[in-house]
């Protein structure tokens, strides 16, 4: 965070990102990138779609980049692939700090995934980390049936709602919620907002948690709210350092490298499928699993 640092490389990054977002399953198993020295704090941001996601990190960014932190953002977009510049600045909605020198965003465009995120995030997450970064974010496309797998690959999960949410609150169920870290009840200067918090409130209490489990955080805000971004960022903190006596490294290793293995093997599986020939499919269902898993070896 000191003023001695070296400025973001942003030539260099990009085409490391570039190359690490191109990047071929093959690319990947040969070792294309090393293990990282550093780790950034890595904060998803998740929900509907136009649930409020860009315009919270934003603000979470500007609050961040005053404190004099270096922030990568990390936007998963479902159509366009790569953009730089003013338009990824206004889509991201951070018109006003694009510009910053402590501040790289990048759009990923989601490509073959399902999930609301990229097919090779974990490398483009792992280049980040080359390049000294004290936080990033990413913001997962917005899908219908909201999605937390970006928890696998973050530290701090959050889950962004609005007023207009309410059905996919009760269709939800505490599964999601309780996957997220936090969760954002933004747009608070609609009806509605208090009665949404109340709602994930009341499933989260009603799951009741471990004793020494992370209870999800239930917050409000809206764009004109500072106190309820300052909130958020306290809570940011807290689960950090909750994070650090509770979670164990090496557990939180392994479940990065099984999304790493389980989105490998996706892409893999689903290029062989395309492989398989009319006649490969005559023998039912079995044979042909069979075929797939002996044409992996
Ligand atoms: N009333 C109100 N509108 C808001 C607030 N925050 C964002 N919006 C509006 O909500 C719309 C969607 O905001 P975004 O930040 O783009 O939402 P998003 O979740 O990133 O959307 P996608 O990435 O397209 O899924 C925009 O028109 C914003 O201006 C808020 O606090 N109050
Ligand atoms: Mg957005």
């Amino acid at each position: 965070m000191s003023s001695s640092r070296k400025p973001i490389d942003r030539y260099a990054l990009g085409s490391q990102l570039t190359r690490a977002a191109n990047a071929s399953v093959a690319d990947i198993l040969a070792g294309f990138l090393e293990q990282p020295s550093h780790s950034a704090v890595r904060i998803g941001i998740t929900g509907p779609p136009g649930a409020g996601k860009s315009s919270l990190t934003a603000r979470l960014c500007r609050r961040r980049l005053t404190a004099g932190r270096r922030l990568g953002v990390i936007a998963i977009d479902p159509t366009s692939p790569f953009t730089s510049g003013a338009i990824l600045g206004d889509r991201v909605r951070m018109e006003d700090v694009s510009n910053h020198a402590e501040l790289f965003i990048r759009s990923l465009a989601s490509r073959g995934a399902h999930n609301g995120l990229a097919d090779n995030l974990p490398e483009i997450l792992l280049t980040m980390d080359f390049h000294d970064f004290d936080e990033v974010i990413v913001e997962t496309v917005g899908i219908g049936q909201i999605e937390c797998a970006v928890r696998d690959l973050v530290d701090t999960t959050v889950l962004v709602l609005n007023p207009q949410s309410g059905d996919q609150v009760q269709a939800m169920k505490a599964g999601v919620l309780e996957a997220a870290d936090v969760i954002v009840v933004n747009k608070a200067d609609l009806p509605g907002a208090g009665k949404i918090a109340a709602e994930v409130e009341s499933v989260i209490r009603i799951r009741g948690q471990s004793q020494h489990a992370w209870v999800p955080r239930v917050l409000m805000t809206s764009r004109q709210d500072e106190s309820g971004l300052e909130s958020i960022d306290r809570v940011l903190a807290e689960h950090l350092s909750w994070q650090s006596v509770h979670v164990d490294g090496a557990a939180t290793r392994r479940i990065r490298l099984e999304y790493h293995l389980s989105t490998l093997l996706t892409r893999v599986g689903a290029e062989r499928i395309r492989q398989l020939t009319p006649e490969s499919l005559d023998g039912g269902l079995a044979s042909a699993f069979k075929l797939l898993i002996d044409a992996l070896h």
